[in-house]
């Protein structure tokens, strides 16, 4: 990460996942401290943007994707400030809310950066469509709409966004895909490291091959971090657990690795659900997850 400034864009917002919590996300982790780590870490942080649902946007009963409208209208917004943010020259540092705000977050990314790169890291891959999702929650599509394979195309969100290019995507501890979502990642070419192969290769050499896919020939890399992707023993505190995760340890290591390449540019934390969670262990994991992605180290 370039020393810069960080701008913080708070995302309190949870209509996208199937089970409320996760609007209070923002909250908890600027309540654990997260402000003052990255001071310490020598970055000046600005923190008072917070995106919020507009006034009487409500989608209609019995549309199948649950709170499209919400999901939409909250996006836009969270574009607009994200593009704001890194056209100002600064680091945009985005906490969900449920996962489907990466729509907004890709959306004002692409309109700045024209060829960007992103590592997703998560226990799914977020590649149903409005065709395929078997629960009709929007935070399951959002990676589907950053890559231009849902009706819901980037550039509905933010004037002038594109899509992302499969060949420089990576989705990193994936452990429960859907069967089209599946057959996505084999059709679309898109490097998807599932947890048996961090068992086999381990998580640096999995780490260093995905900067190398998001960053080969491209002027951005956004890390989208799903908190789901931690074990669950680690990160009780959200909507979708889902066992045999990241240790503690590789969550850390991976987010170390990635600091030290001096590669990212934006960030989002997402899916931390304080109502689900034990002591804020979940809440806590994540500002020191952050905090090792801007340069903490032990010694
Ligand atoms: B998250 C799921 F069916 N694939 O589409 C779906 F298993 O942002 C889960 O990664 C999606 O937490 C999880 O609803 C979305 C389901
Ligand atoms: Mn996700
Ligand atoms: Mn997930
Ligand atoms: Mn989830």
């Amino acid at each position: 990460m370039v020393q810069q400034s960080i701008s913080i864009i708070r995302v309190p917002f949870g209509l996208g996942a199937g089970r409320p919590g996760s609007e209070n996300g923002p909250d908890s982790m600027l309540k654990f401290g997260l402000v003052k780590k990255l001071q310490g870490l020598g970055y000046e942080v600005e923190a008072d943007q917070c995106i919020r649902l507009p006034d009487g946007v409500h989608s209609q009963a019995g549309t199948k994707m649950k709170h499209f409208e919400e999901v939409l209208a909250v996006s836009g917004q969270l574009g607009e400030a994200v593009y704001e943010t890194v056209a100002a020259g600064h680091i945009p540092l985005v906490l969900g809310g449920d996962h489907s705000i990466a729509m907004g977050s890709l959306a004002g990314l692409t309109r700045h950066y024209s060829n960007m790169g992103v590592i997703w890291v998560d226990a799914h891959s977020d590649l149903n469509t409005e065709l395929t999702s078997p629960s009709g929650n929007m935070h399951g599509i959002s990676l589907a709409v950053g890559l231009g394979l849902s009706h819901i195309k980037l550039r509905q969100i933010v004037e002038g966004a594109i899509p992302l290019k499969p060949e420089n995507c990576v989705i990193i501890g994936a452990r429960d895909l859907d069967r089209d979502e599946k057959a996505l990642i084999r059709s679309t070419g898109l490097t998807c490291f599932t947890m048996h192969e961090i068992d086999r290769l381990g998580i640096e050499k999995v780490v260093l091959e995905a900067l190398r896919i998001a960053g080969n020939g491209t002027d951005g890399v956004h890390l989208s971090f799903d908190i789901d992707s931690v074990d669950p023993i680690e990160a009780p505190g959200t909507g979708t657990p889902v066992r045999g995760g990241l240790s503690y340890r590789e969550a850390h290591l991976s987010l170390e690795l990635l600091s030290e390449s001096g590669r990212i540019t934006s960030a989002e934390f997402v899916e931390v659900n304080p109502l689900l969670d034990r002591n804020n262990q979940t809440s806590k994991l994540a500002v020191e997850l952050i905090g090792s992605l801007f340069g903490s180290r032990i010694l």
